[in-house]
């Protein structure tokens, strides 16, 4: 990784976001591999937290073969949710800001006791406080949403906004709930949480033993978003999105007109 310009390449996804505008991909132009694109997505991350955004979580992706299938990359990744991307529950996003928005249904859990670095999770529901169903809007900042693994990493895994439902204590099963995602009343997808690495409760060990893998710890009280169970959907102007997940409930949220 000599050489790459990582504040450099921070600069250029954040002002790609900044001024909603698509880029081309830059990892294969200037030598970025997975553990150069963590480097840059930390440096975009902290460009948004040198702006007053908090850190409220984490994000996994391509956790399901649906999600990996839609965007022609097959590893698992993760990235960092802040303050800012959270909209709440029934509200309203506003399309300005973004290039191609796309949402997509998720479970979301609510982060507890976690173990220490290295450690695997104990009782799930030690490590969980609470689960929702949630809706998550990624909008790539790569032109026709088009991306290597390096290029995802290292745009924030996509990551633009996202909605959580009603928080419920984690149920008996949670490894094979029905998961839709509605569009104006009609359905856009169906799936299955099975789809999210066989169970969303392995989401959890991967994203604690990747991030860990670049020193990042997760906190009590963060939202973690297992990944999507379906391939996402463009979100267009006005329409009225919800995620239903079995035993779960319903996320909702607005697209701007
Ligand atoms: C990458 C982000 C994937 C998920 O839930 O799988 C993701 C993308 O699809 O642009 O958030
Ligand atoms: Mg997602």
């Amino acid at each position: 990784m000599i050489g790459v310009d990582t504040a450099g390449v921070a600069e250029q996804l954040g002002a790609a976001a900044d001024t909603a505008t698509a880029i081309g991909q830059l990892a294969a132009e200037v030598g970025l591999d997975a553990d150069g694109a963590y480097a840059v997505q930390t440096a975009l991350v902290q460009r948004r937290l040198a702006r007053g955004e908090r850190l409220v979580g984490l994000k996994m992706g391509l956790t399901s073969r649906a999600k990996m299938a839609q965007v022609g990359v097959d590893e698992v990744i993760w990235g960092r949710l802040t303050d800012v991307m959270r909209v709440p529950d029934g509200g309203t996003v506003d399309l300005a800001g973004l290039i191609h928005p796309r949402v997509e249904p998720e479970v979301a859990f609510l982060l507890d006791r976690l173990p220490e670095p290295g450690e695997p999770v104990g009782a799930f529901t030690e490590a969980v406080r609470a689960v929702a169903p949630a809706i998550e809007l990624i909008d790539s900042r790569y032109a026709n949403f088009t991306f290597s693994l390096p290029d995802v990493i290292a745009d924030n895994a996509s990551a633009a906004a996202f909605v959580v439902g009603p928080w419920s204590p984690v149920p008996d099963g949670l490894a094979n709930l029905g998961v839709l995602l509605e569009v104006d009343g009609r359905v856009a997808q169906v799936g299955s949480t099975a789809a999210i690495l066989g169970d969303p409760r392995r989401a959890l060990d991967e994203g604690l033993r990747l991030a860990g893998w670049h020193g990042v710890r997760l906190r009590q009280g963060w939202v973690f978003l297992a990944g999507a169970a379906t391939a996402a959907v463009p979100l267009r102007p006005g329409a009225h999105v919800r995620a239903v997940v079995e035993k779960l409930g319903t996320a909702s949220l607005r697209a701007s007109s």
